[in-house]
């Protein structure tokens, strides 16, 4: 079979990165279409090109995963149907809609973190949202990132097992790439806002090193492929959004 090809705008982590995150944890052959030069075919046109006409079911937007015949477009989507090829979910039927649950969450929480820099207009600069930014980074820092985290501190209490470092026991899911990346993006963005959480949520802090330390993972964040958190994202770092 020929490699996925997974589609999302270049120069970012963005929301790309959670299926990047997978797909290495699964050693999984990929290309990432964008990233490459216009001249052979990537780069924004050819998001553009997927987006126009590459599907029965057209996507809306990024990032993409292109199977064969098959387009697939969101998050939690793509890596429902990565999990259960590549044995990064459960295979039980309960466990497959737990690991979907998990990721829609995570996908509330980034769709929030969006938020507090674009809280407005998604198409328009930082700088000309910044007073409606600062209120709702300042409720999203005080209320939210405190509910979400403690919400997946609490789905990895009710789990302890003596044999089980992630979310459904001894071998990692694509649940468990995703808490990892919310962990390092969120810590990167409210430094300050997460360092009044951070000792209540040991449990997350255990499987972001986890999964850090997976061998797979451990190249990947070496590689050039990871792109470093910078003010292009989802989790930027804007020091006025981060106040107490
Ligand atoms: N819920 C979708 C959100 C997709 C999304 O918002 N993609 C962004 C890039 S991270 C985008 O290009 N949005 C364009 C738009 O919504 O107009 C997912 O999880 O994949």
């Amino acid at each position: 079979m020929d490699p996925y090809q997974l589609y999302y705008w270049p120069g970012l982590q963005g929301r790309g990165e959670f299926i990047r995150l997978a797909l290495a944890e699964g050693g999984i052959d990929y290309v990432d279409v964008a990233r490459r030069p216009e001249a052979e075919g990537g780069g924004v046109p050819s998001l553009l090109r997927v987006m126009r006409e590459g599907a029965s079911v057209p996507p809306l937007a990024p990032p993409i995963l292109v199977a064969g015949e098959l387009v697939l477009a969101q998050v939690a989507n793509i890596l429902l149907f990565l999990g259960r090829r590549h044995g990064l979910a459960p295979s039980d039927e309960a466990g497959l809609y737990h690991a979907n649950q998990l990721q829609l969450t995570v996908a509330d929480f980034v769709a929030e973190v969006h938020d507090t820099h674009h809280p407005i207009a998604m198409g328009e600069a930082y700088e000309t949202q910044q007073v409606e930014a600062k209120r709702r980074a300042a409720y999203f820092a005080k209320d939210r990132i405190g509910k979400y985290l403690g919400y997946f501190e609490r789905v990895l209490e009710g789990r302890d097992s003596p044999g089980g470092a992630y979310v459904f026991g001894a071998d990692p899911s694509y649940v468990d790439t995703s808490l990892f990346q919310i962990m390092r993006g969120i810590e990167y963005a409210f430094p300050r806002a997460y360092a009044r959480v951070e000792p209540e949520v040991p449990r997350l802090r255990a499987l972001r090193d986890a999964i850090a330390s997976r061998p797979r993972i451990a190249a990947y964040l070496g590689s050039p492929e990871r792109l470093p958190f910078r003010e292009n994202g989802i989790f930027r770092r804007y020091p006025e959004l981060d106040e107490l």
